[in-house]
């Protein structure tokens, strides 16, 4: 691969950038190069492989999903040679998955580490990207695809005071990779979503105390890892091509059926038998493989809502505690449902005490530590699992100017507009991998990035072998596309709750639903359809 190209020198020329290499820019990269022949080139702002997996290295942090359907499918090979050592992998082994992938492909030599981009500049007469870092390399390609990931801009909360803090202070996201030492330490931990779940049993077991500062309850079901025997990593190996076919076609892109039935049409037992052998098998079946209709009636919603309240109530000894950790405010599943490890066990420890925010709102950081309405909680160190500005942050972060020198950050300022979460009008030769208005985070995320990768890779072929010289999004497709994709989020209980999926974490961001809720199977089938028609709702420029 040529260098690139300085400040002041002529950019170099590629094919395509591509911006990221964790899941997504790993196999758009090996999908471009390898299979089409494309000249490729990605930066990528960490100083290894990754993404989510390179950043977020924090205690206890681990899949959600199940290691052999969060994993690529597009080679055999790789499928049946990589052995995972449990159900749910930890961080380091889908780090080593990933750094195995580059290396198995070769890819590392078309990435450049430490370089994060800072702009990407459309010239209308060619319809290329100019695209600089933050290291002065600047690069000219015909095609730009982002590959920053929905969870990768760290959201640290503006509390007054940060910077007077005698301690130490860490984001789950940006952990350091030589790990941190609890031990004898006063630990306060804001923020219990997904990541705040799973480091608390973790830091609780090694530090002199921790402090669990939560804002809102969460609901979260065990996860029951453990490790993957040979006999069924095996089985899993042998049926492979029916694991993944079955995870295409199916709602969340796990190969696990949903349930046909409804909550409310069974009797309150056999409701109960459900919800227990789920809660013992663990994981997101509870969710996706119980009833129907949790995320769409708030009467069956309360069913299960109430049957994770009384396992709180069962397994916290505290009642006030156990009070304090029952969620109320939003149905269950409309926010992110985490799974976890002894959650709810850690608030039974002597050394673990819960601060309930919305009775004692943090007010500020002090030298000491974090003083609440109520109290100064003397502490060493805080670490903030306070979440991403999801799905829109990394992008926005980067100044994308498209037509008439108008930027992405401009036609967002209200939230994102896309057509498939692929494209944005205004933007021609831009691709977004699981971008908003795509499935997305509401999926298993490889499952969706194989499908925009794979997507993206036949368009740029069918736009190479017609001579074209770009595509684009039309502003009327774009227009019917959010309008749908909101449409369908109404239907549900997702506008429930305050969640990352709206942007609602983030002051000051547009309340927008991102995510497509109609399931991977069907949006997988919509964008088949409109590549079949010729890619139907897209300008292709000559
Ligand atoms: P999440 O799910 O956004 O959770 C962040 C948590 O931090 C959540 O409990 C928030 O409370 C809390 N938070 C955020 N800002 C504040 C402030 N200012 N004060 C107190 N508490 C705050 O992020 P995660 O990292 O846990 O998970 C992100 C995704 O990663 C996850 O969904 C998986 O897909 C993997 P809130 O609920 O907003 O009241």
């Amino acid at each position: 691969m040529a260098a690139a190209g300085f400040a002041g020198e002529a950019p170099t020329q590629h094919d395509l950038v591509i911006i990221g290499a964790g899941f997504s820019g790993l196999y758009m990269l090996h999908r471009a190069r390898d299979l089409l022949g494309l000249d490729a080139v990605v930066f990528e702002a960490g100083a290894g492989v990754g993404g989510t997996w390179y950043w977020n290295r924090y205690p206890g942090a681990r899949c959600d999903s199940e290691s052999y359907y969060y994993s690529y499918s597009f080679s055999e090979e790789l499928e049946q040679e990589w052995e995972w050592t449990s159900k749910y992998p930890a961080q380091p082994e889908i780090l080593r998955y990933l750094e195995h992938v580059a290396d198995r492909f070769d890819l590392r030599r078309n990435i450049r580490f430490d370089s994060r981009v800072e702009s990407a500049v459309l010239d209308e007469d060619t319809l290329r990207w100019t695209v600089r870092t933050d290291g002065g390399e600047e690069v000219s390609a015909q095609f730009l695809v982002s590959a920053v990931g929905c969870l990768s801009a760290a959201n640290v909360p503006d509390i007054p005071g940060l910077d007077q803090f005698d301690g130490e202070w860490f984001h789950t996201g940006r952990w350091p990779h030589d790990g941190v030492d609890f031990g004898g330490k006063r630990v306060g931990l804001i923020g219990t979503g997904s990541t705040g779940i799973q480091a608390a049993p973790v830091i609780a077991a090694e530090a002199a105390h921790l402090t669990v500062f939560q804002r809102t309850p969460n609901y979260t079901v065990p996860a029951r890892n453990a490790p993957l025997t040979p006999e069924r990593a095996a089985e899993i190996k042998a049926t492979y091509p029916a694991i993944r076919e079955h995870a295409r076609n199916s709602y969340g892109g796990f190969p696990f059926d949903p349930s046909g039935r409804s909550a409310l049409e069974v009797t309150q037992d056999e409701r109960r038998a459900t919800y227990e052998a789920l809660w013992e098998e663990g994981g997101f079946k509870f969710l996706f493989g119980s009833f129907y209709d949790l995320l769409v009636s708030e009467e069956a919603n309360d069913t299960a809502a109430e049957f994770i309240r009384g396992k709180i109530r069962e397994v916290v000894a505290d009642p006030q505690v156990a009070e304090i950790l029952a969620p109320r405010d939003h149905p269950y599943g409309s926010k992110r449902p985490p799974i976890d490890t002894n959650y709810f066990e850690t608030f039974n420890r002597s050394n673990v005490s819960l601060v309930d925010l919305r009775a004692t709102p943090i007010e500020e950081i002090t030298a000491e530590g974090v003083r609440t309405t109520a109290a100064e909680h003397s502490l060493d160190m805080i670490v903030f699992a306070t979440g991403f500005d999801a799905m829109t942050g990394a992008l926005l972060r980067m100044d994308i100017r498209g037509r008439d020198g108008r930027s992405l950050r401009e036609k967002w300022a209200a939230g994102p507009r896309t057509y498939l979460g692929l494209q944005v009008a205004g933007f021609p030769n831009l691709f977004t991998i699981t971008g908003p208005g795509s499935p997305s985070v509401l999926s298993n995320m490889p499952v969706s990035i194989e499908q925009h990768v794979e997507w993206i890779a036949d368009c740029i072929t069918h736009l190479r072998s017609s001579g074209a010289a770009g595509i684009e999004a039309t502003p009327e497709a774009e227009e019917a596309w959010v309008e749908h994709v909101a449409e369908i989020a109404g239907l549900t209980l997702f506008s429930k709750a305050s969640s990352w999926y709206l942007g609602a974490n983030i002051p000051g961001k547009t309340r927008v639903f991102m995510p497509y809720v109609g399931g991977v199977a069907t949006y997988r089938q919509r964008c088949d359809e409109v590549a079949a028609q010729g890619y139907e709702g897209f300008a292709i420029s000559a």
